[in-house]
């Protein structure tokens, strides 16, 4: 290996223009430097006012003060965002106004799936609302500003695909659908998050379906992909008082995925919530607490869609990314890619849950 030189400006390859020497006539060089700035799959941020109406609307929440032991969920928006980069929702190679932005009124390009043989999310526009203002120690307000952002997008008559954050942002999320109808919640969870109340606290993430269950407007809840060990005899009784339905990790992997989702009733109002838990500890070690015997990747994906094709799909949740204890991205990107496939079955099925254009010629129907 040749030592380095010291004293020397570096030489610049013929054709690369040094920025300080830059003009008007390297404008063509200059348009190939760009800030970036992550987005859920690189879809345009919310338009001032809530314009433009796109059919899928982000919203992070990096919130984690409902976690046990290991904090970090806070970083999984921004670590998902950063993941979902490599599918990109237009080309960024495509001219100016043709993008494919939601922005422009022009339909998303979506992507061809080689697994599934055809294109997804054709049509589907999507947005970035950006995150909820998360402020320190302030619970009520900070739970409050997560009903208010879900709110306002379902006021805007978008799907809300919230990404946490730890499992507490699932109840604030929830709560924003009271007086729209009746909800069916699904949980793909490793955990049954039911806990009534430990030292007095009864909003973290071990409590979320129990506050769920308490909403008047929340007929039941599927919980799938189970496997944690229970100390609390009271949880479990006030489980089975309740009617939890589920489909623990070992009765997914006998039966298979299509035989999990049939626990959920046909043809509900469902709100989907996937705690990336579900997968196993070496699918996905990004997580505050992962649990051995999990869920494989396609095991989990295979699950949603089905319920996602068995249901009407009205909100989404993607939770417990923690970047920290990730390494080579595995969690955010298993994370990115499950909320694409999910949304596929959700809008790519006859029957998805806001009215649809027409089907696109060459957008294919197999499943
Ligand atoms: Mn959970």
């Amino acid at each position: 290996m040749r030592a380095v030189r010291a004293r020397r400006a570096p030489r610049v390859p013929a054709g690369v223009p040094r920025l300080e020497t830059a003009s008007a006539s390297d404008g063509a060089a200059l348009a190939g430097l760009r800030v970036r700035h992550h987005t859920f799959f690189g879809a345009p941020p919310r338009e001032p006012g809530g314009g433009g109406r796109p059919r899928v609307a982000f919203l992070g929440a990096p919130f984690d003060l409902g976690t046990t032991l290991r904090p970090g969920a806070r970083f999984g928006p921004e670590a998902v965002r950063a993941a979902s980069a490599w599918w990109q929702y237009a080309r960024d190679d495509a001219a100016p106004g043709s993008s494919g932005r939601a922005a422009d009124g022009r339909p998303a390009e979506g992507w061809y799936d080689l697994d599934c043989r055809r294109w997804i999310l054709r049509g589907v526009s999507m947005a970035d609302w950006g995150d909820v203002r998360i402020t320190p120690t302030d619970l009520t307000a900070n739970l409050d500003r997560i009903t208010a952002g879900v709110r306002a997008i379902l006021d805007a008559g978008s799907l809300p695909v919230v990404v946490g954050g730890d499992h507490a942002v699932t109840y604030p999320a929830i709560r924003a659908f009271a007086g729209r109808g009746p909800l069916h919640i699904v949980q793909l969870d490793s955990h049954q998050d039911f806990n009534d109340e430990r030292h007095g606290v009864r909003f973290g993430h071990g409590n979320v379906m129990r506050r769920a269950s308490e909403l008047p407007f929340v007929t039941g809840i599927t919980q799938i992909g189970l496997r944690s060990l229970q100390k609390y005899t009271d949880t479990l009784d006030a489980a089975r008082r309740y009617g939890l339905r589920t489909v623990s990790a070992s009765e997914l992997r006998r039966g298979g995925p299509r035989a999990a989702a049939a626990a959920v009733p046909a043809g509900v109002r469902c709100y989907l919530t996937l705690d990336i838990d579900a997968l196993d500890i070496a699918s996905a070690p990004g997580t505050g607490t992962p649990e051995p015997g999990g869920l494989m990747f396609t095991e989990m994906r295979d699950a949603a869609r089905a319920i996602a094709r068995r249901c009407r799909v009205v909100g989404v949740d993607l939770v417990e990314v923690s970047p920290p204890y990730d390494w080579a991205e595995v969690t955010a990107r298993a994370a990115a890619r499950l909320l694409l496939d999910v949304l596929s079955a959700i809008f790519d099925s006859p029957g998805g849950p806001i009215p649809k254009r027409p089907p696109r010629a060459g957008a294919g129907r197999r499943r």
